[in-house]
């Protein structure tokens, strides 16, 4: 296969959250998103999604530096240039090229999808996916106290929802699970997910943790570190699970070696796209360390992205897929994402490429600014 993009148009359009959703380290009320439009020599054109958000305190990357990554550094290594497949991009932007990491994702998993349509393949079927559909749970935000938070777990859970996942700080930990898990009831699966506000002088506050039955403890300590969550773990039953600090394979093997945690949360936009969300997820495999797919609050894009991805066979926990009417009063896809009452997502497995239609007249109406670049 000849894959070649000889344009490249980024827009930012705006849309508001039905409601705020707090973590640890931030609130949003809105999504300042970075779209990607790639358009193959032949035509095609293929929408991406960069999952950067507008502050930096998830990841040091934001939309605006995703955009200057993408125009200045990652667009003139991919413009023009022949590819022999989407496999043959990640390594390209790699090279002697540090980070910015969600900028070359969302470039990247574009070319998967341009390689899709060429292909006349379904994106999930091209990633190497095998599951009809996925499980999927919901990722709540903090909430103004233990009661209110489990009223919507609740909720959540009787909408069908396979996993409910709390957002939690040092303030709001352990009164909120205990609240959630009660409402609950033993059995259902709940996760908590610290955004990494706390350190190793939290001890107490995960040994209470410990005797919530959660599945998974997600992130408790620095957004970068592999070494001081080994010294959690081994303290702890509660399997603990990385999303910040795995920006890559590299990271997946130190996690592995070092103990520091039993799951690993992969976001594509994160890790740098598809190649490596592969490899991370193949590494786990060989490895016995289960995979879920996280998400960053994203547009119908971005969602059937990661819903292609969790397609993949060591994808077996839910994943925060939640569909588009958790987030948005209308999505930019059509047909928008929903769930079955069993908490399932299907993938789309039957029409190429990544299976949902952009919804050109409402994007132009949400684009705040554009900016084309082309092969020269
Ligand atoms: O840590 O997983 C996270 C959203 C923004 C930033 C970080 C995280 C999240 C979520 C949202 O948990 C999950 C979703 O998209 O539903
Ligand atoms: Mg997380």
């Amino acid at each position: 296969m000849i894959l070649k993009v000889d344009r490249l148009t980024l827009r930012e359009i705006r849309m508001p959250l039905r409601e705020p959703f707090a973590i640890s380290s931030g609130m949003m009320h809105e999504r300042r998103i970075c779209l990607l439009q790639l358009r193959h020599v032949e035509g095609l054109v293929a929408w991406a999604e960069c999952v950067a958000d507008e502050m930096p305190n998830y990841s040091p990357e934001t939309i605006d530096t995703a955009w200057l990554a993408i125009k200045e550094w990652i667009a003139p290594r991919v413009l023009g240039k022949t590819f022999n497949g989407p496999e043959e991009v990640f390594a390209a932007l790699e090279e002697n090229f540090r980070g910015h990491r969600m900028a070359k994702a969302a470039v990247e998993m574009g070319t998967w999808e341009l390689a899709a349509q060429l292909q006349r393949t379904p994106l999930a079927k091209l990633l190497g996916g095998t599951r009809a559909s996925i499980a999927t749970g919901i990722s709540l935000g903090i909430q103004k106290n233990p009661m209110t938070l489990a009223q919507r777990a609740k909720a959540a859970h009787a909408e069908g929802y396979r996993k409910i996942k709390i957002k939690i700080k040092p303030g709001a930990d352990v009164e909120y699970v205990r609240a959630v898990r009660e409402a609950l009831g033993a059995e259902a699966h709940l996760m908590a997910d610290a955004n990494n506000a706390y350190s190793l002088s939290d001890l107490a506050i995960f040994k209470q943790l410990d005797g919530f039955n959660l599945l998974m403890i997600e992130q408790p300590l620095a957004w970068d570190d592999v070494v001081k969550h080994a010294t959690l773990q081994a303290q702890l039953k509660t399997p603990l699970c990385l999303d910040e600090s795995i920006t890559g394979l590299d990271k997946a093997e130190d996690m592995i070696a070092l103990g520091s945690g039993r799951i690993i949360n992969i976001k594509p936009g994160r890790v740098g796209g598809f190649s490596s969300s592969k490899a991370i997820h193949d590494f786990c495999m060989q490895h016995k360390i289960p995979v879920w797919c996280g998400g960053m609050l994203e547009s119908g894009i971005g969602r059937a992205h990661n819903v292609a991805l969790a397609s993949l066979p060591n994808f077996v926990l839910p994943g925060d897929l939640s569909p588009s009417a958790r987030y948005w009063e209308q999505d930019i896809v059509t047909p928008e994402w929903t769930m079955d009452a069993q908490g399932m997502v299907k993938v789309p497995f039957e029409t190429p490429g990544m299976g949902v239609t952009v919804n050109l007249d409402r994007i132009d109406n949400l684009t705040v600014r554009s900016e084309t670049l082309a092969a020269h």
